[in-house]
């Protein structure tokens, strides 16, 4: 038997939100104004092998005459179930309560009830007959109290609702609280036993579903790395001066390129946390006009110091390395020890991006070539950028529906927070990836960051 769940309440309090965070799905039509929702939505949702029903619904219009429509139609306590499939299914009722028609039919099928209401809202007598109308159902069933705006009634909701429903929870529909929702639909197991491992297999196929979600992402991370660090681009000429020619469209070309690649690498970390309407505002990869200004770089990035240190941790003094030291800074040299020229030059290195270059080929043609980007500080720059969007997809829930603007996030810090040899491990693959060389287990030495 698939579980199913039929969120009920007031309008305006938060139902399709709910609906959003627990079914993870941005698509749910949510907004300020009250009766956005005017017909009952069924979703099927699917994780993993477990599947539930869950049912958006239009909010309770008018729950006093409903009551007293009932009330009419059942003399004693085991008649108020029948009274409320006579009245779903009458067509004078239908007419004239189509909200309470459409909001009662899935629980009369089978649905448990999950009822919201507004923490930040004073209690009044006034939900109580829609409460009481809940009860007559007969349906296993639970509270959740959303605060939108603060907890300031949650204490006097929570004291009437335990008069109605055996279970009572604060529940936020904005705030990505992952146990949390596990522990809701965990709660329907000990109510509905017929449930019980359908819900135990459901919680599991959700931790499950993070777990893959996380390592995937990783995948992502890893791969677009790999493939900005690499890019280059080409294309053949007749003369050498035709290959120089060829400079401003080939250079377009590349830059336009590595920004494409990163825009759906982004889109792909989003569509695997189930955000297709997620907006965000991010500024560009910062190339072209900033092709020798480093400093450009720093924002997104490492400072010189950091950079400095993080070169320093991977022993990154190549032979190439230490001749771009000795060119660039000979007064220092007496002074430093082998690792901190490495760390010198990594500075210096920065200060070239993209290399253009004209090839002869064998054939007596020849090629002009642009990147790959040869900066140190590249590798950090694409992989914060990264995770200021994967921190961003965990910190909000499926129920925000505003576009984004990504500030630039504290990547040093994330790798500092890092134990010692996971920040070495981190810094000499992105080293090496500034260098164009592979990486073994590239993913797994991200994933720290993501977690
Ligand atoms: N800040 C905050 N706002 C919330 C929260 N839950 C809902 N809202 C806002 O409250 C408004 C109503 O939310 P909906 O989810 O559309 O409410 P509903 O109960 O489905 O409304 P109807 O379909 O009109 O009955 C929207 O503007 C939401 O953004 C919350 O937990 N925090
Ligand atoms: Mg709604």
């Amino acid at each position: 038997m698939i579980p199913a769940f039929d969120v009920v309440g007031h309008p305006n309090k938060g139902k399709s939100s709910i609906v959003s965070t627990v079914a993870q799905n941005d698509s749910i039509s949510i907004s300020a104004a009250s009766g956005t929702t005017q017909d009952v939505q069924r979703l099927d949702v699917a994780v993993g092998d477990s599947r539930y029903f869950l049912y958006d619904t239009p909010g309770f219009q008018r729950p006093t005459r409903v009551l007293a429509w009932l009330a009419a139609h059942a003399e004693t306590a085991e008649q108020r179930a029948e009274a409320v499939r006579r009245f779903i299914n009458d067509s004078d009722c239908q007419r004239e309560f189509p909200e309470e028609v459409k909001l009662l039919t899935p629980i009369m099928e089978g649905a448990a009830i999950l009822y919201i209401v507004d923490g930040s809202r004073p209690y009044g007598a006034d939900y109580e007959a829609e409460m009481e109308i809940l009860r007559w159902t007969g349906q296993a069933s639970m509270a959740l109290i959303n605060p939108i705006e603060s907890e300031a009634h949650v204490d006097e909701w929570k004291q009437a609702l335990t008069q109605y429903f055996k279970i009572v929870r604060v529940f936020n529909a904005m705030q990505a609280d992952f146990e949390k929702l596990l522990a809701i639909l965990e709660a329907f197991s000990h109510i509905r036993e017929e449930w019980c491992d359908a819900i135990n297999s459901l919680v599991q196929d959700y931790r499950r579903d993070r777990g893959r979600q996380g390592r995937e992402a990783a995948g992502l991370m890893s791969e677009l790395l790999i493939r900005l660090c690499s890019y280059q681009v080409s294309q053949k000429a007749l003369s050498q001066e035709q290959a120089k020619q060829l400079r401003p469209a080939l250079e377009a070309k590349y830059f336009n390129d590595m920004r494409g690649l990163e825009h759906d690498y982004h889109e792909a970390l989003k569509s695997l946390y189930y955000y297709h309407a997620f907006h965000t505002e991010i500024e560009e990869l910062p190339l072209q006009d900033n092709l020798f200004d480093t400093e450009q770089w720093v924002a997104w990035g490492l400072n010189r110091r950091q950079l400095t240190m993080a070169a320093a941790m991977a022993g990154a003094a190549t032979g190439a390395a230490l001749d771009l030291a000795v060119a660039g800074s000979s007064l220092m040299l007496g002074a430093l020890g082998g690792g901190l020229i490495g760390a010198t030059s990594a500075w210096l290195g920065a200060s070239q991006i993209a290399e253009f270059r004209i090839q002869g080929l064998p054939v007596g043609g020849f090629e002009s070539r642009q990147g790959p980007v040869q900066n140190r500080n590249f590798p950090y720059v694409v992989l914060n950028r990264f995770l200021v969007i994967a921190d961003a997809l965990k910190q909000r829930t499926h129920a925000h529906r505003e576009q984004l603007v990504m500030k630039e996030g504290d990547l040093a810090q994330k790798i500092e927070r890092l134990d010692k040899r996971q920040q070495q491990l981190i810094h000499r693959a992105l080293n090496r990836l500034s260098r164009q060389r592979s990486v073994e287990g590239l993913p797994a030495v991200l994933t720290p960051l993501l977690l």
